[in-house]
């Protein structure tokens, strides 16, 4: 009995171990990243920094011609850009060495538009070294932007310059120690200075630049580098498309490695691609990419930053934050709070990974062999995997927590280095003995976040429901972050149907109609509701999980729109003006069209007391009305003038322009557009209201 027994046990580990040494990883489903591209991936969030002669004149892009006399930081400190980001968690800062207008942060021998000729440290500074040794101390990377167009060089345009663009990338790729990353910005060829010509200058982006023999000159010179292009030649990274911060919740880390790459290539990738071309989302902690003082009130809220993140770094792309130096050589104050807060939001949003604790099955495991277990996916070991047998696209994974555990975060990561599979896939929880859909998602690559409204399950489902060949899956997060309370905006459309939003997924809305504070006894919010004409709408966010409440939104809107038309223009996009949505705008061109009357039939008569305007919210837009005269009228002939006037510091502070005057009888209104910030012949409107009694 024994020696049987003995016998068994022996033939079965044998068999096992055999088995398991037969069991092969799965292959590499090809395109599969470089151990470049993984390195640089796996660094996830990074720093930009814009500093240039631009900081200096209030530009975001100079024409080549600007004083060099004007760089003259007080108290640049690049440490302090190192420390900060740094402390938000950041991995790398890629600065600005050279920005459109071509004036170079470092000492270059091939121009005399430098640093070398500025009075900042008697022409002996060298922003990029100083900049290269406080990320040595703080242990970051750094990137280097080198602008493609330099609207000062005399040659650009000509084969020349080429020469002088690879000389500059020599001198930038040698004299700083590793260079992680090289950005290529897109904007090419306009007018420019250009040594004195003054002209416009355009250029074949296809063919001028010769990547081709560039990209060779950088990987020889940097090894271990990764270089950003916007999608013409084919680099390591490519751009979403986008400068707001978000790239497509699909997002294959794919294109095709010739041919022309489309928007929505860049934004979703290309699921049949033959190139591994993941995703880089950059943006700026405020609208603009260089320092604006007028912008200081306008730096991204915590809440938004963590859209973003969710955004970027949660749908398989890395991200890449933006401060805009002050012109002191500082990073302002604010910019550094919000950042450093929104490090802290991240850090206790990811802090504790429920997943590590629980249990964890799967509906198919490859070879039943342990190296591919579930339980990989919850290891901590980035390395390690849960994989299914070649033959399975689609495959379930349980997580049993053994008791109900709250959360409203789902992670998954897929195993890379042998490419992106995942198709679908759908997480579901075990919520009071029955299963319930939490999310649903398409692409993981390395990293995607789903968030939901906290639920408190004792088992989750994460199914894979299509892959383009077996899934591979590295690391699963569960997880129960602080839902972001901020107070509601609210937005109401031409129809009369009020929204409301936050930038967080999760929380609830309850709302009055009555001037009375909210609570969570007030209406629940359950999708726009009608709510047309005079009327105040207060609203809060609250949290079912943690029981928390934002801060009150309230909103206060006039009139009814709905019968409102303009008169004498048949233009489809004329409605944006009352669309209750501060992003669209409509603007009308042409020659000579100042001074511009926008003449809208509020539908009846009523005591108008004033009038609201928003500017386009772009401020480096033309159609942004300056000078204004506002008429009105009971029978669209007879026209009275009942205010007329400014819009002041409108250009560097876009804001509703509210005026008021002595109510008056109308039905017509008329907006005389007078003159506007360019001085050219376009009127922009985002919105335009009404005031009255
Ligand atoms: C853009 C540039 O034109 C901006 O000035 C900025 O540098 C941004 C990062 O890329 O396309």
């Amino acid at each position: 009995m024994v020696r049987n027994f003995l016998y068994g046990t022996i033939v079965s580990v044998c068999l096992i171990s055999i088995s398991c040494n037969n069991i092969e990883p799965p292959a590499p489903f090809v395109p599969v990243p470089s151990e470049n591209q993984v390195r640089w991936q796996e660094m996830e969030y990074y720093a930009f920094v814009h500093f240039s002669l631009n900081t200096y004149t209030d530009q975001s892009w100079g024409y080549g011609n600007e004083d060099v006399n004007l760089f003259n930081p007080t108290a640049l400190d690049c440490r302090q850009w190192a420390r900060i980001c740094k402390e938000a968690g950041m991995k790398g800062i890629i600065i600005t060495a050279k920005h459109h207008c071509g004036f170079c942060l470092w000492p270059s021998k091939y121009t005399e538009y430098s640093v070398k000729n500025a009075p900042w440290k008697n022409g002996k500074g060298d922003v990029v070294r100083e900049l290269a040794d406080a990320c040595k101390e703080y242990g970051l990377k750094l990137g280097i932007y080198l602008s493609p167009w330099d609207r000062n060089h005399p040659d650009y345009g000509k084969p020349e310059y080429i020469t002088y663009f690879r000389n500059q990338l020599t001198e930038l790729l040698t004299n700083y120690g590793e260079i992680f990353e090289v950005w290529f910005d897109g904007a090419n060829g306009g007018d420019g200075y250009y040594g004195g010509a003054n002209e416009t200058r355009t250029i074949d982006r296809t063919t001028y630049y010769d990547w081709k023999n560039t990209y060779a000159l950088i990987r020889k010179l940097q090894p271990n580098i990764v270089i950003w292009n916007d999608g013409g030649d084919r680099g390591d990274l490519r751009w979403v498309g986008t400068e707001e911060g978000f790239v497509g919740e699909t997002n294959w880390s794919l294109l095709n490695d010739t041919g022309e790459v489309e928007w929505g290539m860049l934004h979703f990738g290309l699921e049949t691609g033959n190139a591994w071309v993941p995703a880089e989302v950059n943006t700026s902690i405020r609208p603009e990419w260089f320092y604006h003082p007028s912008e200081d009130s306008k730096v991204k809220t915590v809440s938004k930053l963590m859209e973003i993140y969710y955004n970027s770094i949660g749908r398989n792309a890395t991200l890449l934050l933006n401060f805009p130096i002050m012109p002191n050589g500082l990073i302002n104050e604010r910019d550094q709070k919000t950042v450093l807060d929104f490090a802290k939001v991240v850090k206790e949003s990811f802090a504790v990974n429920l997943a590590e604790k629980a249990k964890a099955e799967a509906t198919n495991v490859r070879g039943n062999a342990k190296e591919f277990s579930a339980s990989n996916a919850i290891d901590r070991n980035k390395d390690s995997y849960w994989a299914t047998d070649d033959n399975v696209n689609n495959a379930s994974l349980t997580i049993d927590f053994g008791k109900p555990v709250l959360f409203n975060r789902f992670m998954a990561q897929e195993y890379i280095r042998l490419g992106q599979r995942v198709k679908a896939f759908t997480v579901e929880a075990l919520v009071d003995g029955n299963w319930k859909e939490l999310a649903k998602g398409t692409t993981i690559g390395y990293k995607r976040i789903l968030r939901f409204p906290s639920v408190n399950a004792t088992k989750v489902h994460f199914t894979i429901n299509d892959s383009k060949t077996c899934p591979i899956i590295s690391n699963i997060g569960i997880y129960n972050a602080p839902v972001f309370l901020n107070a509601p905006s609210i937005t109401r459309n031409q129809g009369g149907y009020v929204t409301l939003t936050t930038n967080d997924i999760g929380p609830i809305f309850y709302y009055t109609l009555d001037e009375s504070e909210p609570t969570t006894k007030s209406d629940l919010y359950t999708g726009p509701f009608y709510a047309d004409g005079k009327i105040e709408v207060k609203a809060i966010a609250y949290d079912p999980g943690s029981g928390k409440r934002s801060p009150v939104g309230q909103e206060k809107f006039d009139i009814s729109k709905k019968d409102w038309k303009i008169i004498g223009i048949t233009d489809e996009n004329i409605s944006k003006i009352f669309d209750g949505n501060t992003s669209t705008v409509w603007h009308k061109r042409g020659d000579k069209i100042m001074p511009f009357d926008l003449i809208v039939d509020i539908g009846s008569i009523y005591n108008v007391s004033g009038f609201k305007y928003l500017p386009d919210q772009n401020k480096w837009s033309s159609g942004i009305i300056t000078n204004y005269q506002f008429y009105i009228s009971e029978d669209n002939i007879k026209w009275k003038l009942v205010d007329e006037g400014e819009f002041p510091n409108i250009k560097n502070n876009p804001v509703w322009q509210i005026k008021n005057f002595s109510p008056v009888k109308a039905r017509y209104i008329k907006l005389r557009a007078l003159k506007n910030t360019w001085g050219d012949d376009v009127a922009g409107y985002a919105e335009v209201d009404v005031i009255t009694n």
